[in-house]
């Protein structure tokens, strides 16, 4: 069994984080800080659309079984991967559109946010933002049977409210 079909590895770990190349790590990143700030078991891959397309299948076929409950997937330039992932899986998908060197981006976003009704991929903002916001979301799918989390998500965002000041400083 590979290890990207492993039947018990993505038990604790419930949300996948996948990404095209390495050099999207830099953006995803932000995704498995915020999960880890959360106490929220992740798994993080490379998995490309284009180069590694036979990983891709195995990966989206397999993840459900393998006990992944949300996949947040990030891409850039022609950004095929959330999509494809989407349509191999129902599991809830969450694009993050990492920011392209020629267009800013902007060629992610569109990639990844116009897919045809059917097969949804919930779309976050260009870069860092997207990526913390995914993870967020992903932890609220998780906090509506997991009252533990609720709770840390909740003192997440109460943290957030306390320190923002009344007056610049
Ligand atoms: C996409 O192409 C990746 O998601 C990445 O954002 C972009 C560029 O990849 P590299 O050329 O840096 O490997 O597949």
């Amino acid at each position: 069994m590979s290890d990207l079909t492993a039947g018990t590895a993505a038990d604790h770990r419930p949300v996948a984080i996948i990404m095209g190349s390495q050099s999207d790590w830099d953006t995803m990143r932000h995704a498995a800080e915020t999960l880890d700030a959360l106490g929220v078991g992740h798994d993080c891959r490379i998995v490309s659309a284009h180069r590694t397309p036979e990983r891709m299948f195995t990966f989206a076929k397999a993840a459900k079984a393998a006990g992944t409950k949300v996949i947040i997937a990030g891409a850039g330039g022609a950004a095929h991967l959330p999509g494809m992932v989407a349509s191999l899986t129902t599991l809830p998908v969450f694009g993050v559109p990492v920011e392209s060197k020629a267009l800013s981006g902007v060629d992610s976003l569109y990639s990844i946010v116009q897919m045809p009704a059917g097969i949804p991929v919930g779309t976050l903002a260009i870069g860092k933002a997207g990526a913390t916001n995914a993870a967020l979301l992903a932890a609220a799918v998780l906090a509506l049977t997991d009252d533990a989390l609720a709770a840390r998500l909740e003192e997440w965002r109460a943290t957030r409210t306390a320190a923002v000041t009344e007056r610049p400083e």
